[in-house]
């Protein structure tokens, strides 16, 4: 039985969690911080199911890709679908969590049917800030053919949504690297970085669509003197074309008022430290653009492309509850800012949109702030899911 320990609630039970890697980093982000995060901080004994642990060992060094099982951060990472034939009844956890209508290869759902009592079946969804997604929250889906119900379950960032995952001592931590100046040098010195003589320091991720040549050349010329840590494989092209040469890992280069520097890929945990070290961060996808939230720093967010400019919706949703409490005149620099940089049809450019955008941040410093305290009030995603889970056994 599960019990809430300090508020936070901690189960005693066996999940398993399929992650298929579509594009990208595609979900292996999110999978594996809930997966820790289960792991580590709500008792749970967690099996990641991936089918591309290379994608994985990117950002978690210690795994060995030719591995097909492994324990790695209190996780078992294991390879599939190969791994999952061998499976036995009694290998079929109390609960099953699909990372985004991953498809569970049938001969594991029949397993599932025999075990004594069904293992309760999740398929943890995107986050969206969509309206819709607060009435579709925990909804079942019956199986077409055997007795299993599936539920979905949403993260948001509303109370009738399931949350977003927060670790335990998350703002603290955060916290702590915003008021001790020397801890967030001796983690950017770990990186090779030093940061002395800089106003800002930015960092950037995001995909190869993004304005990131015109952005450059905009900071560059700005009034301040700003640093740009890029990490290593992203945006390599763009960076390539500002330099005009491939650029060395570890240099810093200067351009008028810009340092650039690529710096090695991260751990996921030494990214969050970047992000909470960083004056504006430049983030994608989901998981990233959550941290940068917990963060409680400015950041700009590239949603994940879809066909058909189908992301804008998705975008505007976000950007609609997110500027709540800015004045109109700020939010509008803002979303002008946003638009430019997800090259919205009919938006201002990258450097025509940055000069306010910058120039407002110090009020968006404040308003992260404002933000981060409105999401700290909803249960976190793993207390809310192993709550649910435990409301259905
Ligand atoms: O890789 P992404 O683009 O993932 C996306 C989303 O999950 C999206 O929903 C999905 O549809 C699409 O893939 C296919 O961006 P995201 O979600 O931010 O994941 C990147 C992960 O990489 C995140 O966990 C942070 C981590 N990371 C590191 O650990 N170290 C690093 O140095 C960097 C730059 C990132």
């Amino acid at each position: 039985m599960g019990n809430p320990t300090s508020g936070k609630w901690r189960a005693d039970m066996r999940i398993d969690i399929f992650c298929e890697v579509v594009d990208n980093f595609g979900d292996a982000g999110v999978c594996w911080r809930l997966a820790r995060h289960l792991a580590n901080e709500r008792g749970c004994d967690i099996r990641l199911w991936i089918d591309k642990p290379d994608v994985l060992q990117r950002i978690c060094r210690n795994l060995n890709p030719d591995l097909p099982v492994q324990h790695v951060c209190q996780v078992t990472v294991c390879r599939w679908p190969e791994n999952l034939e061998s499976q036995t009844i009694g290998q079929i956890p109390d609960v099953v969590i699909e990372g985004f209508g991953t498809r569970l290869p049938e001969a594991y759902c029949e397993m599932m049917t025999k075990r004594a009592v069904a293992p309760v079946w999740v398929n943890l969804e995107y986050l969206s800030a969509e309206p819709w997604v607060e009435g579709m929250h925990k909804m079942p889906s019956p199986h077409p053919r055997l007795p299993l119900t599936k539920y979905f379950f949403f993260p948001g960032f509303t109370a009738q949504t399931g949350g977003l995952i927060r670790e335990d001592r998350l703002i603290e931590t955060a916290n702590a690297f915003k008021e001790d100046k020397a801890k967030r040098n001796d983690f950017l010195s770990s990186l090779g970085v030093d940061a002395s003589g800089f106003t800002r320091i930015v960092s950037l991720f995001c995909y190869p669509i993004a304005p990131v040549e015109t952005l450059l050349k905009a900071f560059s010329i700005l009034d301040i003197p700003v640093l740009c840590l890029v990490p290593e494989g992203v945006a390599v092209d763009q960076v390539t074309r500002f330099l005009g040469a491939i650029p060395v890992v570890g240099k810093l280069y200067r351009k008028g008022n810009l340092g650039l520097q690529v710096i090695p890929m991260m751990e996921q945990a030494q990214y969050d430290l970047l992000l909470f070290s960083c004056d504006l961060n430049f983030v994608r996808g989901e998981d990233s653009f959550v941290r940068a939230q917990w963060a409680g720093k400015p950041f700009a967010w590239q949603i994940y492309p879809q066909q058909e400019d189908a992301h804008f919706e998705k975008l505007d949703a976000f950007m609609h509850l997110y500027a709540q409490g800015l004045v109109p005149e700020d939010a509008t620099t803002l979303r002008t800012f946003v638009d430019a940089w997800n090259g919205r049809k009919g938006a201002k450019s990258v450097s025509e949109a940055l000069l306010s955008f910058m120039a407002l941040w110090q009020k968006l410093a404040q308003h992260s702030l404002f933000w981060r305290q409105k999401l700290t009030q909803q249960d976190d995603l793993g207390t809310a899911l192993v709550r649910f889970i435990e409301s259905l056994r």
